[in-house]
């Protein structure tokens, strides 16, 4: 399985165990094999990817840039590997998680088709015993946990749902094979990110597409386009520049919001900077003036703009009003990035329901049935999310030494240290998880930035002698209290989001990821790092 499988003390089968093979996963192995560490990876899915393997529905493209939605821990891998489009594709993207893997040599560290199950950890021998799906089981002194954020899908609880005779997919399930929609009417279930990037696409060839919209979304286009060779070289003359200002950011991308109070800024050139930010495309039009996401006054600036692009696309006027949110401020649901997303409903053969006026009432073996009648399809797809940030770790059954899982840990709400580790579950490391950036930043240089530190508390540990490190409660008591303070501040918590837990049933509302920046969360992780790991406890 793995050549430097080599126990560094008689019960452990490694020393570093890392679940999951995403971004995240793999640079984990990596950067822990650098440090001379035996490594065995977990994996569910049958190769490296993670979101990228697993959401491979049509349109799937990362809403940022590609060169900045790239590893840049290894100068050779970043001159080497050329990006072709502004946004990536999902297919780009995974194949540029496989050229990693193969480039270092990663997946001979990884039991595919493999998840994680359950694991208890032994005081004793400072090491967790783990069990696996397929019935093996393993010792591990550490274990990073990398299995995503947005990784857990909902099975919605829709009645009926198996009773539909037709095609059914899922869109973060989506099959390896070529799906064909042609002649076909196919319903959508969500709006959100997936079914706004997959609709575009579906609509050109199927029949008759039918998009089932419970709250509408903003989406602003991506304005994608191929990178020319010229501007890949000024890319590539710039990239440390670029990094620099990333991890200094406040979403790990290099954009730089206009530092002038908004209202110091003359009308027509307010108009020209939401033009700009738009052109920008997607997310990033979240960041274009201070306070955007915190007064309601400026952000009603960016949410007119949007509405009236809105308007301008869609032909139907009353189409148009389901199409605009009106529940959210605009960014505090993740902008969707799309490609001809409100275009699509100037066509004969795609339909809006408004499920707000017309709910599902149940799926039948024909179609979807609403309150005003029946939609018969040839295929349904659901775009219908995740159970995000908290979901995927609370499913594998923690014991800490207490006995207490993850899941009665956080039923409260998630509280953590960095958003990385957790009071009661020593030498676990939660990479991107609640409590840090996260999904508000930079997937990939979120990883870097998170596994590093993770390592770094391991080689301290180690260093001292000691075999095991847990944050103190009261410290991570207050990193959670701090996150939540400055998540009121904002106007995130408006809206019903997954960011807050809101669409999962029964799930403790509560904002989820660090919302002060990157940059701002990075200083205080290497403040905690300069006073020797204050708020975590070394023992043996
Ligand atoms: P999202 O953004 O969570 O979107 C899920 C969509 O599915 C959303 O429109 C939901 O409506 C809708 N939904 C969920 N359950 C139902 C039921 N039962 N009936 C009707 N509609 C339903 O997931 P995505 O995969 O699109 O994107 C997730 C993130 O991935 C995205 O933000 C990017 O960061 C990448 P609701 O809003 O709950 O009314």
């Amino acid at each position: 399985m793995t050549e430097s499988r080599v126990p560094d003390s008689g019960s452990l089968d490694c020393s570093v165990l890392v679940v999951g093979a995403g971004f995240a996963g793999l640079y984990a192995v990596y950067a822990a094999r650098r440090l001379g560490h035996s490594v065995i990876g977990i994996e569910a899915g049958e190769d490296v990817g993670g979101t990228w393997y697993w959401n491979r529905y049509p349109g799937a493209r990362c809403d940022v840039e590609s060169v900045d939605y790239s590893y840049s821990f290894d100068a050779d891998l970043q001159r080497d590997w050329r990006w072709t489009e502004r946004y990536a594709t999902q297919p780009e993207i995974l194949a540029y998680a496989r050229h990693v893997a193969d480039r270092f040599k990663l997946r001979r560290h990884y039991l595919f088709k493999e998840r994680v199950t359950a694991a208890s950890f032994d005081e004793a021998d400072a090491a967790w015993a783990v069990q696996l799906a397929g019935g093996g089981s393993l010792r591990a002194r550490w274990i990073i946990f990398a299995a995503g954020s947005l990784s857990t899908p909902i099975r919605p609880d829709i009645p009926g749902i198996d009773n539909f005779t037709g095609e059914t997919l899922f869109t973060a399930r989506w099959p390896n094979e070529p799906v064909c929609f042609e002649g076909k009417r196919v319903g959508v279930i969500g709006t959100g990110a997936s079914g706004i990037q997959c609709t575009p696409i579906i609509a050109r060839s199927a029949a008759k597409l039918t998009v089932f919209q419970r709250s509408p979304n903003y989406s602003v286009p991506a304005f994608n386009r191929t990178i020319p060779d010229d501007e890949w070289a000024q890319i590539q003359a710039s990239y440390p520049e670029r990094r620099q200002k990333s991890f200094a950011s406040g979403g790990g991308s290099p954009h730089e919001i206009d530092p002038r109070e908004v209202w110091d800024i003359d009308g027509a050139e307010r108009e020209a900077l939401l033009e700009n930010g738009w052109k920008k495309g997607g997310v990033l039009f979240a960041k274009i003036f201070q306070k955007q996401t915190t007064d309601e006054s400026v952000n009603a600036l960016a949410r007119d703009f949007a509405e009236k692009k809105i308007r301008a696309i869609v032909c139907d006027k009353s189409l148009a009003d389901d199409l605009i949110p009106t529940d959210h401020p605009i960014g505090t649901k993740r902008i969707c990035t799309d490609s001809g997303y409100f275009e699509t409903f100037n066509r004969d053969n795609v339909e809006l329901v408004n499920l707000r006026r017309d709910p599902i009432k149940a799926i039948t073996e024909s179609g979807v049935q609403t309150e005003s009648g029946t939609h018969d399809l040839d295929m349904l797809i659901f775009a219908t999310g995740f159970d995000a940030m908290t979901g995927t770790i609370t499913r594998v059954d923690f014991r800490g030494p207490g006995g207490q899982s993850m899941a009665e840990a956080w039923a409260d709400g998630p509280r953590t240290m960095l958003g990385m580790m957790v009071p009661g579950f020593p030498n676990l490391f939660n990479i991107t998880g609640p409590g840090s950036p996260s999904v508000l930043a930079n997937m990939i240089l979120g990883a870097e930035q998170h596994v590093d530190f993770a390592l770094g508390l391991v080689t301290r540990a180690e260093q001292g002698g000691h075999t095991m490190v847990e944050p103190r409660r009261d410290a991570a008591d207050a990193w959670t209290a701090h996150v939540d303070a400055i998540a009121r501040g904002t106007l995130f918590t408006q809206a019903k989001s997954w960011y807050m837990g809101a669409n999962v049933e029964g799930k403790k509302r509560t904002f989820m990821p660090y919302i002060g920046g990157f940059g701002a969360y990075i200083r205080e992780c290497e403040a905690i790092r300069s006073a020797g790991y204050k708020g975590f406890v070394f023992s043996s």
